[in-house]
């Protein structure tokens, strides 16, 4: 069953039926449905949690893959025009959906709430440092019901627990499995492994 949030605090200038068209119109249906599970997984995640602000939640979830189809000329144009830092045109779709996705959101959607950029921002590669609603995006994108990995019950099981542990879990097993492919890091993703993960 969906849950359904209404917007009342004007973080997006219309309904969420409105914000889901607008959504809609730049993903692909595979996109786009993932985001929608995504949604009601964070709200799910939620609920273990006060003082969650469920419309940001929302809100969160339905854009943090909002750029993910644009072309890199279009993140090279957008880096350029919102003077971004240029070590930025160093990287891949993979890294500015989730870094540069903010300004196509600021721009397009009208979107400003700082916490729900952040936890766009952070959603691929973590942070240092994240708010409870940055935390719930990027485990939610994690472990939506189609992600399947092996362990993904045990991290499920672990973060509905504990969602410290499962932020410690996702960074670690996605740097390892990113070095075992002799991937590029992005520094931020070290940057959160050193904060969550190694033992200082
Ligand atoms: O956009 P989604 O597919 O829903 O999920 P996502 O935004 O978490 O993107 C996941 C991919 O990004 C995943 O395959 C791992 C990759 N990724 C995360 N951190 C880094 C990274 N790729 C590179 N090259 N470097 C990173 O530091
Ligand atoms: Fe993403
Ligand atoms: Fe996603």
């Amino acid at each position: 069953m969906n849950e359904i949030i209404e917007y009342k605090e004007n973080i997006f200038p219309g309904t969420r039926d409105e914000l889901i068209s607008l959504v809609r119109s730049k993903l692909s249906t595979k996109r786009f449905e993932h985001v929608l599970r995504v949604e009601q997984t964070a709200l799910d995640l939620s609920k273990q949690h006060q003082n969650v602000d469920l419309e940001k939640v929302s809100i969160a979830a339905l854009v943090h893959d909002y750029a993910k189809e644009r072309s890199n000329d279009d993140f090279i144009n957008k880096i350029k025009e919102k003077h971004l830092d240029q070590d930025l045109l160093n990287w891949n779709n993979a890294i500015w959906h989730g870094v540069v996705g903010p300004e196509f959101i600021k721009d397009e959607l009208r979107i400003y709430d700082e916490e729900v950029l952040d936890a766009v921002r952070y959603h691929t590669t973590g942070n240092a440092y994240m708010t409870t609603l940055a935390k719930l995006i990027y485990m939610a994108d994690y472990l939506e019901p189609h992600r399947d990995f092996p362990g993904v019950e045990d991290a499920r099981n672990l973060t509905y627990h504990d969602l410290d542990a499962g932020v410690i879990y996702q960074t670690w097993h996605t740097l390892k499995y990113l070095i075992e492919k002799k991937s590029l890091i992005y520094p931020a993703t070290i940057l959160t492994y050193n904060s969550w993960v190694a033992k200082h």
